[in-house]
């Protein structure tokens, strides 16, 4: 569709009347069916699609999404399946020179049959493949696919391999890794046709790649390089017209184009500017006649990863246009466990929730997927980093030669179509591997030999194939593995990105990140229950019930409940009742991840840079998610937007001290008052102090100090202002404090686009919580409210009522 567009926004721009050989794209995504191969009969397909989809459509099968039905869908991916089309093509096509068959993604064991004629097999769901059809394209053609089981060819090759790997066969095959069950995701290992299928039908020219290269960058000129890749099948000079948002900006017969952009608007994340992009677009002709055109939105930027030695060891930072940048984030996976349930909607909604929350960049996790196209367009947009895993993680993959050519084409691929996006800031090898082979115990009871073999052939992946792809084929950063150092080796705190399990894994109180902050943060993490609605969901009946067999199937950690149970025990007054249970959850989820972002951002620029896992979900779960399967937002996504603002006061207990940071992500120095004020539960005034401070750019400063001796540490907080900024600290566990039982007067009115809701209280009200059957989202959430402040809260939603708004506070359990 989008090539279509181009191609007809060409035709304007140069005449309708204009001769064109242009390549034909045709579809091929409708009028599919599908069968077991010893099972069922034919039934209606839709691709991009997956077998699980497909069953879910006939009701054939139950959604696996709810109850414990995920057990019962197993027999699936130990099957055959096969899908079918048949389609035409018109005299036009088939009597160009070349005709290709595109295939851009096959999930993943598949041989492709055209007109019954074997046209190859496939083994990689992260490639794509095209097939040169002109011989066996006909008028009437039907094109069948069979996927083979993925169990059965693991097997195979791990007969062949000579050694057995660690964490199962999952490794033999290039595809989701996650999709074989994770630690918050089921097992659901899908197979089928999971992206689009087209024909591409050509006489003498295709474009098949753009890659704009940045020379030079100063304020007054852009020096960039437009690289055409292309097809050619004569030999005659070609002429090449570049156009920069949408005006003719020079023409050339070079396949490397040099453009020259005066006074460029560079492109920043959208915490320190505009994400500005502009339109580069190429029509290729020869004589007057119109070949081919590509066209791409393009970021000017320059985005790189600076480690350089110092006194502690070795730093980690981005630079943006030549600044370091602090990233705030979190580590995304896969937005749904069948892909194509994953439309542009739910890309635009949560890309939209992290820029709400001040986040700047996300990691693309190396156990999902590369992801789609438009969702490095909107991180594009939005002025989101992207730090992007290949797609290997927790394990040691095979070495031999087929795997390795497989990879390598994996790769650049991959590399070649995400290297026109001003968001990838770095391509980073594999998740955990490195740290999984030196610290998780996969060396035991193995020869040297073996343990030499097996390194060896992580080096080749990851040391060798990988790196080499990205600097061939981008300007983009290479990082071998995420974390760098485990956290068993003391280089973890002074040099690379690191992995803090302490918390979490390994029972560690939350108060431990304060001592460990390591120079980038790429993981650390604590789970929660989801909101009432995705609980309700997964037990498929309306009462908060956590007891369930489909709530433990929800929960993939083995010892996640336990764990949950363990810490809240260490902070709160563990409820009795379930709903209860499940609020402070997510009350204890933020309270720590919070903990340690703010212990991360005081330590700028030692530390410089914070990302949490994770982000989303791909299935209702009980999981480390901030944003739940159905797009709640869970506490900790409302208590990160605050943690991540670019201005942020932040205050810690040491020994029996108050001290007041302000962080400045800003390159500008900001100036203003201080304000400091002890205040009790109900509401008096006990203590103030105010100083006029100067904050210097980008930077973190300690402000303030003072004795909390003079006060009572269970019924007093701290409120701390600068500017518009406000920041609440207490001084004690939540479960200490003396919370003082009170009404919260409510006030709804109807408003534009839901309900506009004040709210105020005679006494300190500790972690609202406001919840309705009613879908929406409220514009706070899970906050404190001050004693007689009016709080005004927006809910949008598209009920026309709410007449069930209900309040859960920390005061009343
Ligand atoms: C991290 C991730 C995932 C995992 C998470 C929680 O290390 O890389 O492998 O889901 O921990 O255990």
């Amino acid at each position: 569709m989008r090539k279509i567009l181009i191609l007809l926004s060409i035709l304007i721009i140069v005449g309708c009347q204009q001769k064109n050989d242009l390549p034909i794209e045709i579809s091929l995504n409708e009028n599919w069916q599908f069968k077991g191969i010893d099972t069922l009969s034919w039934n209606s397909a839709t691709i991009p699609g997956n077998i699980f989809t497909d069953l879910l459509v006939h009701k054939i099968i139950e959604d696996p999404f709810i109850k414990t039905n995920e057990n019962k869908v197993q027999w699936i991916s130990k099957k055959d399946w096969i899908y079918r089309t048949t389609f035409q093509l018109s005299d036009e096509v088939l009597n160009k020179k070349n005709i290709e068959l595109n295939f851009e993604g096959l999930d993943t064991y598949a041989s492709i049959y055209l007109n019954d004629s074997l046209l190859g097999k496939t083994d990689n769901a992260f490639r794509k493949f095209t097939f040169n059809i002109k011989r066996l394209a006909k008028k009437d053609n039907h094109l069948k696919i069979i996927f083979k089981n993925t169990d059965e060819i693991e097997i195979q090759k791990e007969v062949i391999n000579p050694y057995k790997l660690p964490e199962g066969k999952r490794i033999y095959s290039r595809k989701a890794q996650f999709q074989y069950g994770w630690d918050w995701g089921p097992k659901l290992n899908t197979s089928g046709i999971w992206k689009n299928i087209s024909i591409n039908a050509w006489n003498d020219y295709k474009i098949e790649n753009i890659y704009v290269k940045q020379n030079a960058v100063t304020d007054s000129a852009a020096n960039l390089i437009v690289e055409i890749e292309n097809q050619y099948i004569e030999k005659e000079q070609l002429k090449y017209d570049v156009y920069l948002n949408n005006k003719l900006h020079s023409e050339n017969s070079n396949l490397k184009i040099p453009i020259t952009i005066k006074n460029p608007k560079l492109w920043w994340t959208h915490n320190l500017g505009e994400p500005y992009l502009y339109d580069i677009k190429v029509i290729v002709k020869k004589d007057d006649q119109i070949l081919d055109s590509i066209s791409t939105k393009y970021g000017i930027r320059t985005i790189k990863l600076i480690n350089k030695k110092d006194s502690i060891g070795e730093s980690f930072e981005f630079e943006l246009n030549g600044k370091p940048v602090y990233m705030k984030g979190a580590n995304y996976i896969p937005q749904n466990s069948f892909q194509n349930k994953v439309t542009n909607t739910y890309y635009e909604k949560l890309l939209t929730d992290v820029v709400k929350s001040n986040m700047n960049m996300l990691r693309v996790w190396g156990g999902g997927i590369y992801e789609n196209d438009v969702f490095y367009d909107l991180c594009d947009e939005k002025g989101i980093l992207v730090w992007q895993d290949f797609m290997f993680a927790c394990a040691m993959y095979p070495g031999d030669k087929s795997f390795l050519e497989n990879v390598k084409t994996e790769a650049e691929q991959q590399v070649k179509r995400l290297r026109n996006h001003p968001s990838i800031a770095l391509w980073c090898g594999n998740n955990e591997n490195s740290e999984g082979w030196k610290r998780w115990g996969w060396q035991a009871d193995r020869t040297e030999k073996e343990k030499k073999a097996i390194w060896n052939d992580y080096l080749a992946v990851f040391d060798s194939i990988l790196p080499k792809a990205v600097n061939e084929f981008s300007d983009t950063d290479y990082w071998e593995t995420s974390p760098k150092y485990g956290r068993g080796n003391p280089k973890y705190k002074s040099e690379g990105d690191a992995h803090d399990w302490w918390i979490w894994h390994d029972a560690y109180p939350f108060e431990h990140l304060q001592e460990n902050v390591p120079r980038f943060m790429s993981e650390f993490g604590f789970q929660s229950f989801p909101n009432f609605e995705t609980i309700k969901y997964i037990n498929q009946k309306d009462a908060i019930d956590l007891k369930t067999d489909a709530i433990k199937s929800h929960q993939k950690h083995v010892r996640g409940f336990q764990l949950i149970d363990e810490y809240m025990e260490r902070d709160y007054k563990i409820p009795t009742n379930h709903e209860d249970y499940a609020y402070v959850s997510q009350l204890l989820q933020a309270k720590g991840i919070v903990m340690g972002i703010e212990a991360h951002r005081r330590a700028k620029p030692y530390n410089m840079g914070t990302l949490y896992w994770q982000l989303n979900d791909c299935w209702p779960a009980i999981s480390w998610s901030s944003i739940d399967y159905f797009g709640n937002w869970k506490a900790l996504q409302y208590k990160t937007k605050k943690a991540f603002e670019n201005v942020l006061i932040s205050s810690k207990i040491e020994k029996d001290s108050v001290k007041t940071f302000i962080i400045n992500d800003t390159f500008e120095k900001l100036k203003g008052e201080l304000k400091l004020k002890v205040i009790d539960f109900y509401g008096k005034e006990l203590w103030f102090d105010s100083k006029e401070i100067e904050l210097l750019e980008n930077s973190s400063q300690q402000f303030y100090t003072f004795s909390l001796n003079k006060f009572d540490r269970i019924s007093t907080l701290l409120i701390t202002e600068f500017n518009n900024e406000k920041s609440y600290f207490y001084f004690s566990k939540p479960k200490n404090l003396k919370l003082p039982k009170g009404e919260i007067e409510q006030q709804i009115s109807k408003i534009e686009k839901g309900f506009k809701i004040t709210l105020e209280s005679d006494v300190l009200q500790k972690g609202v919580f406001l919840y309705s059957k009613a879908k929406g989202h409220f514009s706070d959430n899970f906050f404190d409210l001050l004693p007689n402040e009016n709080k005004v809260i927006e809910f949008k939603t598209k009920a026309t009522k709410l007449d069930d708004l209900q309040i859960k506070t920390l005061n009343n359990i």
